[in-house]
């Protein structure tokens, strides 16, 4: 029989948020497993090292899978990877994943990694532990007497063959993803819109997702385990109505409460109306930037107009709202980013139930923007180490003022979210009142907390990634423990 082990290496502040479920390898298992490959899986936010080193010698598998995405997960699944070839010199490490597709030379250049695997890893993947010959594999990367070659682009999966993928749960513990509750779900792929900065401009862009009946027959089995309350992670949640519709009747009867993404210019107040009456409590949306000449480069689609009156719906179907901003965008200058504090201070004046938070843009490669960013001096990193030193609040080499538009991003992340205005915990006030002030009076100079949150967040992701540790509860809003068995 085949056998396989797939492997999600760790993530930075892995226990501050819910965690996801490691979707990436869950559904290519459970195609795999359909196809009776013998399949195990680890989740090196919860497992041991040692325990992939012992699955190891007792399946001896030929192939071991790794999924990575750009940042901090690099360094984990790097590690990993050494751990892994020291021991067994002759097993083939397979990388997938957002990164290694968009870059499949650099992350093949590295020694530890044999395959890559471009996008949508089901098919691709059974395709190699089964055997085929590697030139017939398409959406592999490969070396080849010291050459890299990529096989042609695989098919993406058909909207039939996502209904089939369902979520393995025996192959993890389902405690593991619940906290108070809680629960992550993804339930469709793609987005068809193109934003200049986004992975679904070459990655992911038609949307195809399970029907309501089959959503209904996978969140049948998370209300088992205890969920209560869903956030989507899904790129484009409400791409089909028929489906939401009989979503809605469902997270009703159920008394589901859920959140999830909307472009601003797809909300009305019927809809608002509509999804608070069944269970919604906050939507999310990219609303990116308060200058319209800096979404129109962003080829967002959307108009700061849109962005008011999304904040005016959800105020009056008194629904909370979530909006994501970013700066040092290349061609963004210093009034861009102004109009676009301003826009905030505007949105949390029409709806104070909303929160906020402002992320520093990082040009991927493959996006419209990184063209655009190149040309104003951003050089890439050239190999996988550097890549993984990538992060959302840092500001990337080629912008200037780098200090202030990190401090302009960490003090979104105090002013914009509810949890610091837990005011009974008196490090988090104090914390706030320092951020209020900058915020008011728009001075981001002299980013001294910025140096501090530097060391201070390293710190705390030694401490959050041990076994019982504190989360944030994004529906309460409260500090929860974590528990692991
Ligand atoms: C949920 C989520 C998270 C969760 C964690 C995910 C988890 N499982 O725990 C959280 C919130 C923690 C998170 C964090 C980050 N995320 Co995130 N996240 C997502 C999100 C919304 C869903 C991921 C998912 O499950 N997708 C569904 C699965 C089925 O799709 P998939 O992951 O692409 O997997 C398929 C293929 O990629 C491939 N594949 C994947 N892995 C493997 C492995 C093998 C062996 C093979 C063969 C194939 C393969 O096959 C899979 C099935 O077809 C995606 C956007 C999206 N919709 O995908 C962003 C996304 C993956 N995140 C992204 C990023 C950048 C981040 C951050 C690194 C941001 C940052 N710079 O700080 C941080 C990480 C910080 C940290 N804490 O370390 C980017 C990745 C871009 C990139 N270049 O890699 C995405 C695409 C968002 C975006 N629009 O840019 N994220
Ligand atoms: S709408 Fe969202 S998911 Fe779709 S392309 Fe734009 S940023 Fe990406």
């Amino acid at each position: 029989m085949t056998k396989s082990i797939l492997i999600y290496p760790q993530l930075e502040f892995a226990k501050v948020q819910i965690p996801t479920p490691p979707y990436s390898i869950l559904f290519i298992a459970d195609y795999l497993l359909k196809r009776n490959v013998d399949v195990e899986l680890f989740d090196l936010r919860f497992d041991d090292e040692s325990q992939v080193l012992n699955a190891i010698s007792d399946k001896e598998p030929e192939f071991i899978g790794v999924s990575v995405m750009t940042g901090p997960q690099i360094q984990y699944a790097i590690k990993i990877c050494e751990l892994i070839k020291k021991e067994f010199k002759n097993i083939k490490i397979v990388w997938g994943g957002v990164h290694a597709t968009i870059l499949p030379t650099q992350t093949l250049q590295n020694n530890l990694i044999d395959y890559v695997i471009r996008g949508e890893g089901e098919k691709t993947y059974h395709e190699l532990v089964s055997g085929r010959n590697l030139n017939h594999i398409n959406g592999l990367s490969y070396k080849k007497e010291k050459k890299i070659i990529h096989n042609p682009d695989s098919a993406i999966l058909t909207n039939l063959e996502i209904n089939e993928l369902s979520i393995p749960w025996t192959l993890i513990k389902p405690h593991r993803y619940i906290l108070n509750g809680s629960f992550n779900a993804i339930t469709s792929r793609g987005c068809p819109f193109r934003c200049a900065f986004c992975y679904n401009t070459l990655f992911n862009n038609v949307w195809r997702g399970w029907t309501a009946e089959r959503c209904i027959q996978e969140l049948d089995r998370c209300l088992d385990f205890g969920v209560k309350k869903i956030t989507f992670y899904d790129d484009y949640f409400f791409a089909n109505s028929k489906r939401i519709e009989d979503l809605f009747t469902y997270f009703k009867e159920r008394d589901i409460k859920w959140k999830a993404e909307l472009r601003v210019n797809r909300l009305n107040f019927a809809l608002a109306q509509d999804a608070k009456k069944h269970g919604c409590t906050q939507m999310y949306f990219g609303a990116e930037s308060g200058s319209q000449r800096v979404l129109n480069l962003l080829n967002k689609n959307i108009t700061t107009n849109d962005i008011i009156e999304s904040a005016k719906i959800t105020k009056n179907a008194d629904l909370s709202a979530d909006y994501s901003w970013m700066i040092g965008i290349p061609g963004e200058n210093k009034a861009d980013r102004e109009k676009t504090i301003h826009l905030i201070k505007k949105i949390k004046k029409i709806n104070p139930e909303s929160e906020f938070s402002i992320k520093i843009l990082f040009p991927y490669p493959g996006t419209g923007i990184y063209n655009l960013a190149q040309q104003k001096g951003f050089k890439p990193p050239s190999n996988l180490f550097d890549w993984s030193k990538i992060r959302r609040d840092r500001a990337s080499n080629y912008l200037k003022n780098k200090t202030q538009l990190e401090t302009i991003s960490l003090t979104s992340a105090i002013i914009g979210r509810k949890v610091f205005e837990l005011k009974n915990i008196p490090i988090l006030k104090l914390i706030r009142i320092l951020a209020e002030f900058r915020w008011n009076h728009e001075f981001f100079g002299f980013g001294v907390e910025n140096f501090y949150f530097k060391i201070f967040r390293d710190l705390i992701d030694k401490l959050m990634s041990r076994r019982n540790s504190a989360g944030y509860d994004p529906f309460t809003h409260e500090l929860v423990s974590v528990k692991e068995n």
